[in-house]
């Protein structure tokens, strides 16, 4: 049985074959990704059954993230198909390209959202009364979300806030994951929405820009006062540090330099490391070494998760 519920879109992800602005981008690689199915594959790959709760479209694309994340080891038993909505998708433009002028650095990348109306942003709080939806809620340990869920639409924000009583007993973890593009022209009430839910989650993940955003600093002791309520409260700082709070208890890790191919979802994996040590029993410093280890992992491909095959090439 699962120990984890993660809630959230997962997304076709359609990576440009070689850096370069798009209208230069011939070839494309399909890869899976999502915040929180990125999470619950590396929940998986680090020994934790975890289940995705979320909606795809009756369509090609979303029955190979089901029949993926389900190679990959996640349960999705509670996946819901919506034969009236597309599933989501995004394409990865990457930096650094030659030819024609790009504003983007070799290993950024930009992603290119076609999600509005998809199967997942129509999922609101019924979803979590639906039978198999229960089976898996009424036995985890934690349930996983992060601040695009909330940003999807209406009913996903109230989905999103609806988790906690759902599983009262289970250890609620909150990645922030602020996407400017899903909140445009309502940055404010984004802002107010990820601090409220922040608030009322156990663990709590975020970076320092998003730090800025919601509390309104990024200074470590700050970020812990403006949050008094969440146990555990991990700061990424710029450059691949972290400061970590275990109630008053606190750790500060910066890992050894990593070569960066390509960042997007190594927060995804830092959290799956994390939340990993810590539903094992592991102390603050398990849980840094846990995040470090799977977000490296990450950071040296060009995909959003680090699910690889026995020979250790990634599976897209
Ligand atoms: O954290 C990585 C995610 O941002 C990526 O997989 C796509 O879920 C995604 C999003 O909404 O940005």
């Amino acid at each position: 049985a699962p120990r984890v519920a993660c809630l959230g879109e997962a997304l076709i992800v359609l990576v440009a074959g070689r850096p370069g602005p798009l209208e230069e981008s011939a070839d494309f690689e399909r890869s899976i990704g999502g915040a929180e199915l990125n999470t619950a594959i590396g929940l998986v790959a680090a020994g934790i059954p975890s289940a995705l709760l979320t909606a795809v479209g009756d369509d090609g694309f979303g029955r190979h993230l089901v029949a993926r994340a389900s190679q990959l080891g996640v349960d999705t038993s509670a996946v819901r198909v919506d034969p009236a909505r597309a599933t989501g998708m995004y394409v990865k433009e990457r930096g650094g390209g030659t030819g024609a002028a790009t504003d983007l650095p070799l290993g950024a990348s930009r992603m290119h959202y076609y999600r509005a109306g998809s199967a997942a942003s129509a999922l609101g709080p019924e979803y979590l009364d639906e039978a198999s939806v229960r089976a898996i809620l009424d036995g985890v340990q934690a349930v996983h979300v992060t601040g695009i869920t909330p940003a999807l639409s209406p009913t996903t924000l109230e989905l999103t806030r609806a988790l906690r009583s759902a599983a009262p007993r289970a250890l609620l973890a909150f990645d922030a994951n602020w996407r400017p593009a899903l909140w445009r022209g309502r940055e404010r009430e984004g802002a107010d929405v990820l601090r409220e839910l922040a608030a009322g989650s156990d663990l709590v993940l975020l970076g320092e820009e998003e730090a800025r955003i919601i509390v309104g600093s990024d200074d470590p002791d700050a970020v812990r006062r403006a949050l008094p309520a969440p146990r555990r409260l991990v700061l990424k700082h710029d450059g691949g540090a972290v400061t970590a709070f275990d109630g008053p208890v606190s750790r500060r890790l910066r890992p050894d330099a990593v070569t960066i191919t390509e960042a997007i979802g190594a927060g995804d994996a830092f959290a799956a490391g994390y939340l990993a040590a810590i539903l094992d029993d592991g102390d603050l410093d398990a849980a840094l070494a846990g995040g470090h280890r799977l977000a490296e992992r990450v950071l040296r491909s060009t995909h959003d998760h680090a699910a690889h095959d026995p020979a250790g090439a990634v599976i897209p």
